[in-house]
């Protein structure tokens, strides 16, 4: 990002979606989240949530949270150490929305909005996906999208039924 949108100074509250489905879900999540700290403070997280696999649907269950970044790294540079993570905690990238140990992708950047290979902020399907929805909703509903002009809540709010969501006790 250019340097006149993106003064290094300037910290932001980035919205990261974390999932995993294979291996000990949870103890995932917690790492992740331990190692997303190298990029900023973590400001929030939300609580674990045990979701139906949605698109690709043959496939176990994953959990998945949110939780909220400040900082005043690129959306570039957090791109960078979330592919990082992942590629550490082993994943393997063997089909497209698939199985994964860690998936970790980045959903709002302050109300930037990205367009690059590789990298599309705000996340292009959050809005129909409730496993990012309520964890987001739960952590901050006034997050807004800085394309549709809504909100977490409202997203949330206009889902159609389906999705199975159900929050888990962390220390599962
Ligand atoms: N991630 C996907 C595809 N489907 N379903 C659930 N419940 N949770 C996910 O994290 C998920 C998914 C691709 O990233
Ligand atoms: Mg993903
Ligand atoms: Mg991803």
């Amino acid at each position: 990002m250019s340097e006149p949108t993106h003064p290094a100074c300037l910290a932001y509250l980035a919205y990261l979606s974390l999932g995993s489905n294979l291996g000990d879900r949870a103890c995932n999540l917690k790492s992740a989240i331990s190692q997303l700290r190298a990029g900023g403070k973590l400001r929030a997280a939300s609580e674990f949530y045990e979701t139906q696999p949605v698109e690709v649907t043959n496939q176990p269950w994953f959990i998945n949270c949110v939780i909220a970044l400040e900082t005043d790294k690129t959306p570039e540079q957090l791109l960078t150490l979330a592919l990082n993570i992942e590629a550490g905690m082993g994943r393997v990238r063997q089909s497209d929305k698939g199985p994964r140990t860690i998936d970790i992708d980045i959903v709002l950047f302050g109300d930037e909005v990205v367009s690059e290979p590789g990298l599309s902020i705000p996340h292009p399907a959050m809005a129909e996906r409730r496993f990012v929805l309520q964890p987001l909703a739960e952590i901050a509903p006034e997050a807004f999208h800085p394309i549709l002009k809504k909100t977490a809540r409202e997203l949330l709010a206009a889902l159609p039924e389906g999705q199975d969501v159900r929050r888990v006790d962390r220390s599962l």
